[in-house]
C-alpha cells in the first residue's frame, strides 16, 4: 500500500484531516474528492478514521434489480418523495460490470436531472472495476463519507442478475428488488438470488399489461410484494411507507434479520 502523499489528490495528512472537516460540514467538493480517493487510492481508506463519524440514524436503502427494470426512475420518485420530507439525499449508482449496462450511467443521470440544482441531493455513479466484493468496500466507504456529510437517506443503485446481491446487503440496511412484467425464462432462473436478499419486492412498470400474472407469481415466493408506476410516481408513496415500516424497530426485529421473502 503506497502512502496518501503520494497521491496526486492530498499531500499530507493535513491535507486530509482538512478535507474530512469539510465532508463534516457538507461540503459537496469535499465529499466527492474523498470519494474519489477512496475509489483510486486504497490508503485512502485512512481518511475513513479522520471524519469521527458518530452513528446517525442514516437509512441506506439497496434497490437492485434486472437491467432496465426501472430502478433509476425508482429512485428518482423516492428522492422526491424523501426531499418533501426535508430530509437530505445521496444516491450511489454502481455500475457492476459497464458490459451489462452499457449506457445505463447515462440514462441514470438523465433521469435525476430534475434533482441536479437541489443542493439536498447528492448523485454519484460508481464502477467497481470488476473487483469481486469491490461493491461492498467502495460503496460502503462512500456511503460512510455521505453519511459523515449529514446526508439521511442513501439510496444505493445496483444491478441483480443473481450473482451480485450478496453485495448490497452487505452495505444496505434494507434491500428493494425492483422487477418489470414479463419474466422470460432466463429472468425466471434468476429470481430466487434475487427475491433470497429483498426485504420488498417491487413490480414496477404495473402499466404493463402483464403485471396481474408477474404480481400472481411473485407473491406466491414472497408476501411483500408492491406495485408501482415509477414513470406516474403511482405506488411511489407506498413504497415509501413500506421502507419506513421495515425500519421500526417493532415491526420485524433488527434490519438485515428477517427477511419477509
Ligand atoms: N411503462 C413504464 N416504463 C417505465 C416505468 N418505469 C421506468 N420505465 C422506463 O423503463 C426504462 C428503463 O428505466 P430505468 O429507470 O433506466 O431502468 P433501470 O433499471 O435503472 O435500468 P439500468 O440502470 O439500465 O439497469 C426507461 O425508458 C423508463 O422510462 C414504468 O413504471 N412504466
Ligand atoms: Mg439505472
Amino acid at each position: 500500500m503506497s502512502p496518501v502523499g503520494s497521491h496526486p489528490f492530498l499531500c499530507d495528512i493535513h491535507d486530509m484531516m482538512i478535507l474530512a472537516e469539510q465532508v463534516r460540514t457538507g461540503n459537496i467538493r469535499a465529499v466527492s474528492r474523498l470519494i474519489s480517493l477512496l475509489e483510486n487510492h486504497p490508503g485512502g481508506r485512512e481518511a475513513l478514521r479522520l471524519l469521527n463519524s458518530t452513528s446517525r440514524e442514516t437509512r441506506i436503502i439497496g434497490v437492485t434489480g434486472y437491467p432496465g427494470a426501472g430502478k433509476s426512475t425508482v429512485v428518482n420518485r423516492l428522492v422526491s418523495c424523501y426531499r418533501r420530507k426535508g430530509l437530505k439525499v445521496g444516491v450511489l449508482a454502481v455500475d457492476i460490470s459497464s458490459s451489462i449496462t452499457g449506457g445505463a450511467l447515462l440514462g441514470d443521470r438523465i433521469r435525476m436531472q430534475e434533482h441536479a440544482l437541489d443542493h439536498g441531493v447528492y448523485i454519484r455513479s460508481m464502477a467497481t472495476r470488476g473487483h469481486h466484493g469491490g461493491l461492498a468496500q467502495a460503496t460502503g466507504d462512500a456511503a460512510f463519507v455521505l453519511e459523515a456529510a449529514g446526508y439521511e437517506v442513501i439510496l444505493i443503485e445496483t444491478i441483480g442478475v443473481g450473482q451480485n446481491e450478496g453485495d448490497i446487503d452487505d452495505v444496505a440496511r434494507i434491500v428493494v428488488a425492483v422487477v418489470a412484467p414479463g419474466l422470460g425464462d432466463e429472468v425466471q432462473a434468476m429470481k430466487a438470488g434475487l427475491l433470497e436478499v429483498a426485504h420488498i419486492v417491487v413490480v414496477n412498470k404495473g402499466d404493463l399489461p402483464d403485471a396481474d400474472n408477474t404480481l400472481r407469481d411473485l407473491r406466491e415466493w414472497c408476501p411483500n410484494v408492491l406495485r408501482t408506476v415509477a414513470t406516474t410516481g403511482e405506488g411511489i408513496p407506498e413504497l415509501a411507507a413500506a421502507i419506513t415500516a421495515y425500519q421500526q424497530p417493532h415491526a420485524v426485529g433488527p434490519v438485515g434479520e428477517a427477511r419477509n421473502c
